[in-house]
């Protein structure tokens, strides 16, 4: 079976709209900041591919050991009819998921939703040449705007993977988590991937590879700025900057001005002191503890919380 055509919920001119207002405020703001969803056109989701290959990036490497090890005892928890993937890019630790649970028996239907329209493309086509049974219906959304538009009923399971959860500041997150419970139904699941709190002598080489490529994905930023408003960002007088919040437990990349300069986009004037930053990602990283009160405060009850061998990233089954 073909992959079906991918269902728009975000159309070229909302996706305009939400860049130009996330633009006007980030740029505008004291302390200039971008959201990183727009590092994800199809070169950013390509160099985000290429940063889960890196040596120094290891949740990829340790979330698909987890997955691996505890495929199947989620397929036979949670019965999964149908596999919901926010924020699926490539889908590629999800074909475990996938095998176990078209194992059971029980999957009829996948749904990934991103609001890359190029890695959903590729990875749709992929999966239904892979899968042929499957139902893969792609969706182009936000999973922090488009949560009510998922399908309904018959024993869905929801998979936030990566550690994607940690680009939500605080209030975000609660908001998110609360969104996704009022989109479950009760005995509905979630699985949620969370890269862990360690020692920051692992966390930084992961956001400041020695091949650049994590400079590059983060300049991408600057691209899409300049392709899709016109705007005249110098991208390479930018510098690439990583740096631990010990305090709020997160990795923060920025971008930082290596020489004064001035860039018009919209209509505004934007002035950059040499040395200024522009906050371009939070990456949160967790402590067990704390996933379980969140998943808590939102009304989901923590059914699994497992590990990797190493200890590094951590991913809950919890239920609705
Ligand atoms: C896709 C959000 C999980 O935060 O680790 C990788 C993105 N940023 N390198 C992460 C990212 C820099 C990634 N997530």
């Amino acid at each position: 079976m073909s992959a079906e055509p991918l269902e728009i919920h975000l159309e070229e001119r909302d996706l305009d709209r939400s860049l130009r207002e996330d633009v006007r405020v980030g740029l505008t703001a004291r302390e200039k900041w971008l959201p990183p969803k727009w590092f994800y056109d199809a070169r950013g989701s390509e160099l985000f591919e290429e940063i889960t290959r890196l040596p120094e990036y290891y949740p990829t490497r340790a979330e698909r050991a987890v997955i691996q090890r505890h495929a199947s005892r989620i397929a036979e928890v949670t019965g999964a009819k149908t596999l919901i993937e926010l924020g699926s890019g490539s889908s590629e630790k999800t074909r475990l998921l996938l095998d176990a649970l078209s194992g059971r028996g029980t999957l009829g239907t996948f749904v990934p939703l991103d609001v890359s329209v190029s890695a959903l493309r590729q990875s749709t086509a992929a999966l239904a040449a892979d899968y042929p049974r499957l139902r893969v219906r792609g969706i182009v959304g936000d999973f922090t705007r488009h949560l009510d538009r998922l399908p309904a009923g018959g024993r869905r399971l929801v998979a936030f993977l990566g550690g994607t959860i940690g680009n939500l500041m605080p209030d975000e997150r609660a908001a998110f988590l609360a969104a996704t419970r009022a989109a479950l139904e009760t005995g509905d699941w979630l699985l949620l991937g969370t890269d862990l709190v360690k020692d920051p002598g692992i966390i930084l080489p992961a956001y400041d590879d020695a091949a650049g490529v994590t400079a590059e994905f983060n300049r991408n930023v600057l691209r899409v700025v300049n392709r899709e408003l016109g705007a005249d960002f110098v991208p390479e007088e930018f510098r690439h900057v990583a740096v631990w919040d010990a305090e709020r437990e997160w990795i923060e990349m920025r971008l930082r001005a290596q020489r004064s300069m001035r860039v018009r986009v919209l209509d505004l004037t934007v002035d950059f002191a040499e040395g200024e930053e522009l906050r371009t990602e939070v990456s949160a990283k967790f402590r067990p503890e704390g996933v379980a009160t969140e998943l808590a405060a939102a009304g989901l009850t923590v059914e699994e919380l497992w590990t990797d061998p190493d200890g590094l990233f951590g991913l809950t089954l919890a239920r609705a």
